[in-house]
């Protein structure tokens, strides 16, 4: 693997004030691994509650953010604000947004390249729809993604890749281990050939998809996966904690 193991809890729209203080809770009194990255991505909404009431150990990505600078843009939410907020990072591309939302990859791009400049991290992610897959393109699906991201961007160093393949989010259907270190490989190639070979071996690239607290175990043995980026497993405190811990 590459890097520190990083394991981000996306918690997608989901909480209230009081669940998100319960899950807060859960997660400041769970013991998680010291070599290990942790995040959460709580909704905009209760970005504040949870940075005023989170361990520092834990940081905090936004799930979404603006292209560019904050200005007339009604119901946007700028990078700016994200990190004045105190996130750290952002998450970028998820499939929910390109496939029910309907953000291309060049949109997500410009959003990438903005937030990097406003000094956030960025959760890039990419992954293949099941029609995709059968057809055998989930490579060249995901090497498309990757090159928007490529052609944005100015640097490599703040970027985690997030492999999810849209089959795999939300269904209980996780990729296999061997399903998902074929394109973790086939990821760094591509960054090896269209970037560098130095980003190739530097770049965390985690997987997301129905990761849950019996299955990471054996993803996370594999030599490409770098950590995950877990949805509905990462709304229990106690079972994200074994996630954070599946560190080999
Ligand atoms: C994939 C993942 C988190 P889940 O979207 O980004 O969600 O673990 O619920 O499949």
């Amino acid at each position: 693997g590459s890097g520190k193991f990083f394991v981000g809890g996306n918690w997608k729209c989901n909480g209230t004030k009081e669940s998100i203080s319960k899950l807060v809770s859960d997660i400041n009194s769970a013991k998680l691994e010291s070599d290990v990255d942790v995040i959460v991505a709580p909704p905009f909404v209760y970005i504040d509650q949870v940075k005023n009431s989170l361990s520092d150990r834990v940081e905090i990505a936004a799930q979404n953010c603006w292209t560019g600078k904050g200005g007339a843009f009604t119901g946007e939410i700028s990078a700016e604000q994200i990190y004045d907020l105190g996130c750290s990072w952002v998450v970028l591309g998820h499939s929910e947004r390109r496939h029910i939302i309907g953000e291309d990859n060049e949109f997500i791009g410009k959003k990438a390249a903005y937030a990097l400049s406003q000094t956030l991290g960025v959760i890039a992610c990419i992954g293949e729809l099941l029609e995709e897959r059968e057809a055998g393109k989930t490579f060249d699906v995901c090497y498309q993604q990757l090159k928007a991201f490529a052609d944005a961007v100015p640097g490599w160093d703040k970027i985690v890749i997030a492999y999810e393949p849209v089959w795999a989010i939300g269904t209980g259907k996780v990729a296999t281990p061997d399903q998902a270190q074929e394109v973790h490989v086939a990821v760094r190639d591509w960054l090896s050939k269209n970037v560098s070979a130095e980003v190739a071996s530097k770049t965390r690239i985690i997987y997301g998809g129905s990761v849950n607290g019996s299955n990471c175990g054996e993803l996370a043995k594999q030599e490409d996966i770098d950590g995950f980026l877990v949805g509905g497993a990462s709304l229990k405190g106690p079972e994200f904690a074994t996630i954070v811990n599946s560190v080999t």
